[in-house]
This record gives structure tokens, C-alpha cells and sequence, in this order.
């Protein structure tokens, strides 16, 4: 089966699991995990920023950044398709209280001026502004990588504003092979970020929020505690994230050159609707229109010849394209999209 439906669907490598079997551990809640205290310092570093905490998950990691940044009653700045949006139950709502304000992206990038907008004037009767999410690369708008240009200009208006700003970063390593930008150029623009070991780079599981203000970390740990998220011995899940770390970011341009080629295939189907220019990174959004098949029965019949990707809502889909997926894999999967798709 070649399992195109998301790139967490990995499992570790032999070198991976005998990494983990290794991994020095003690308790984390005590802050005394050394192989959980390395990948916090790891990445702390190759971001520039002054400290990352090691979360199991990404939702989580956004979570407690927006609960970190905001008061119940606030609103969060957001494209309308972000994970935060779209994937995460609610959370926003349900744990910290605040209302998302969407903002319409192209391939989910907002602009400055639509920031700017966005934002509520400080009169008594209006909703306060409390901070600006964006996504890089951004999963809905299809693997979009944010323009570092941009970014910087949402930065310029927000810091005249004194509003925060977030990174979901849980494919930042995709931006980064893609553009070979140093990781700090983008994390300097974000009072807090994340990213996520277990997506392109392969680990079973964990994310880091990252942060420069040290008092942030401390109600980040408390949170992270409330939230079920503080862990014990999880070193041996730290040391898959640094064995990512040090094996998996370099071959991650291999999964772009897959997803173009995908792509490039996807396109010449009459039914489908796909631009290749449009495929940053390892995601392929694509459309499918007039096929005799509907949306679900698509999903069955490529999942019989031996493909599987995901519906996504109307008559879009998505292939992720992952280290578990090789050359000759794409090529089998670009075979079987023309046949099922092309009938
Ligand atoms: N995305 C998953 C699903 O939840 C949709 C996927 O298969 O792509 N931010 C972004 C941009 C993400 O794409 C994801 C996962 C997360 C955050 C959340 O990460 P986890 O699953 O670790 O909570």
C-alpha cells in the first residue's frame, strides 16, 4: 500500500527504534530527562531562540501558545483554513476562551494589509485583538511556503499594534529544505513557535513550542501540566526527535521532487485540477470534477488499486507525499492516479 494520506503516518526507522532503545531518561516533570533537556537545547538553538519545550503533540504546542498570549474574551488573527481552525476541535474556544477571527488566504497566506485590518480599533465597545497565528508551510493552502518578505511585514504592522505573533511551524522543516533559509531567519519574527517531529521528519511523536521570554517557558510548563501533556520518561521519544533531527531534515527535498512529480502527472488527467506550480513543498491539494465516482467511492477504488490518499472536504483531495514513500512508489502511485482518476 503506498500511503499518501499524511506524512504522520510514518513509522521509525531501525536506526530510529535503536536510538530510542538507548536514549538516556529520568523524569521530565522534574526536569531531569537529559535526552529530553538535549532536544530542548537542540532546537532551542538552531531556531535562536532562548528555550523550546518538548509537547506530545502539535495541537498542543498551538494550544498553549494561544492560552499563553491571550486573556478569555480576546480574538486571535488567523487564516480561515489554519490547523488551528480547521483540525484542532475547537480548541481555541473550548480551553482558552478566545474567538478566532479568520481571515481569507490565498493557499492560506495572508497579507499585511489584511492583518492590518483585521486587527479591532482599542474603543470599549470592540473585541480586543490578542494575537496573530500564521501556518508555514500552511498543511490547507497545499504545502505553501510563507514568503519570508511577508512574514516580516505582518511582524512590522503587528509590533506597531504591541500584538504578539505565533508560528504554527509543524512543516517549518519543509520551508527550511525548500528555501535553505537559516531556521532563525523565520523564528525571529515570532514571540513563540512550533514544530513538529513527527511529520516530515518521521518521529512517532512530539513537537516544541519555542520561546525567548523565560517567563513564558515557566507558565508554558504549568500549562502543558494542565493540559496532560507533561510526561515522564520521554526521553526515549526525545531521542527519535534528535535522531530526525540529525538524519531527516537533508532528505526532505526528496518528498518535494515526489510531490511535483505527482503533480506534474495529477495535472495531465482531464478530471483533475491541480496547477504544479502551486506544489512548495510535499502536499498535493488537487480537484477532482465530473468523474463518474463521487468523493468517498474516488478514496475506495485508488485504496483498491493500492493508493491511499484523503477526502478533504467537497471535491477536494490530498496527497502528502513522506519518508516511507520512494521513487519507485511515486512513480507506481502517478500510474494508478492516471488509471482510476483517468476512467
Ligand atoms: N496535521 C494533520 C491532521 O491533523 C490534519 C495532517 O495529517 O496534516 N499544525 C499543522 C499545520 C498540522 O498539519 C498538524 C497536523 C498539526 C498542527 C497538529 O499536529 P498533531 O497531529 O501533532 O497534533
Amino acid at each position: 500500500m503506498i500511503d499518501l494520506r499524511s506524512d504522520t503516518v510514518t513509522k521509525p526507522t531501525q536506526a530510529m527504534r535503536k536510538a530510542m532503545a538507548r536514549a538516556e531518561v529520568g523524569d521530565d516533570v522534574y526536569g531531569e530527562d537529559p535526552t529530553v533537556n538535549r532536544l530542548q537545547e537542540m532546537v532551542a538553538t538552531m531556531f535562536g531562540k532562548k528555550a523550546a519545550l518538548f509537547v506530545p503533540s502539535g495541537t498542543m504546542a498551538n494550544q498553549l501558545a494561544i492560552r499563553l498570549h491571550t486573556q478569555p474574551g480576546q480574538e486571535v488573527i488567523v487564516e480561515s483554513t489554519a490547523h488551528i481552525v480547521r483540525y484542532e476541535q475547537g480548541a481555541a474556544g473550548a480551553l482558552a476562551g478566545v474567538q478566532l477571527h479568520w481571515v481569507a488566504g490565498n493557499r492560506g497566506l495572508i497579507s499585511p494589509e489584511q492583518v492590518e485590518a483585521a486587527i479591532r480599533p482599542k474603543d470599549p465597545h470592540t473585541i480586543q485583538t490578542a494575537l496573530v497565528c500564521l501556518e508555514n508551510t500552511h498543511n490547507s493552502g497545499g504545502g505553501t511556503i510563507y514568503p519570508l518578505a511577508t512574514i516580516e511585514r505582518i511582524r512590522a504592522v503587528t509590533a506597531t499594534h504591541g500584538i504578539p505573533m505565533h508560528l504554527d511551524g509543524a512543516r517549518l522543516f519543509n520551508a527550511i529544505a525548500a528555501t535553505t533559509l537559516p531556521p532563525a531567519s523565520y523564528a525571529q519574527h515570532f514571540d513563540t513557535l512550533s514544530v513538529c517531529l513527527s511529520k516530515g521528519l518521521g518521529a512517532p511523536a512530539g513537537s516544541l513550542l519555542m520561546m525567548n521570554d523565560l517567563s513564558l517557558l515557566d507558565k508554558a510548563k504549568r500549562l502543558r501540566r494542565m493540559y496532560g501533556g507533561a510526561m515522564r520518561q520521554s526521553g526515549i521519544l526525545a531521542a527519535a526527535g534528535i535522531y530526525a533531527l540529525e538524519h531527516h531534515i537533508g532528505r526532505l527535498k526528496e518528498d518535494h521532487d515526489h510531490a511535483k512529480r505527482l503533480a506534474r502527472r495529477l495535472e495531465q488527467i482531464p478530471t483533475v485540477r491541480i496547477n504544479h506550480q502551486d506544489v512548495d513543498t510535499n502536499i498535493v491539494i488537487f480537484d477532482v470534477i465530473g468523474h463518474r465516482l463521487s468523493p468517498p467511492a474516488i478514496v475506495t477504488a485508488l485504496k483498491q488499486e493500492g493508493v491511499l490518499i484523503n477526502a478533504i472536504g467537497g471535491t477536494s483531495f490530498r496527497a502528502v507525499t513522506h519518508l516511507d514513500v520512494s521513487g519507485a512508489m511515486t512513480d507506481e502511485a502517478c500510474e494508478i492516479f492516471s488509471r482510476v482518476l483517468g476512467d
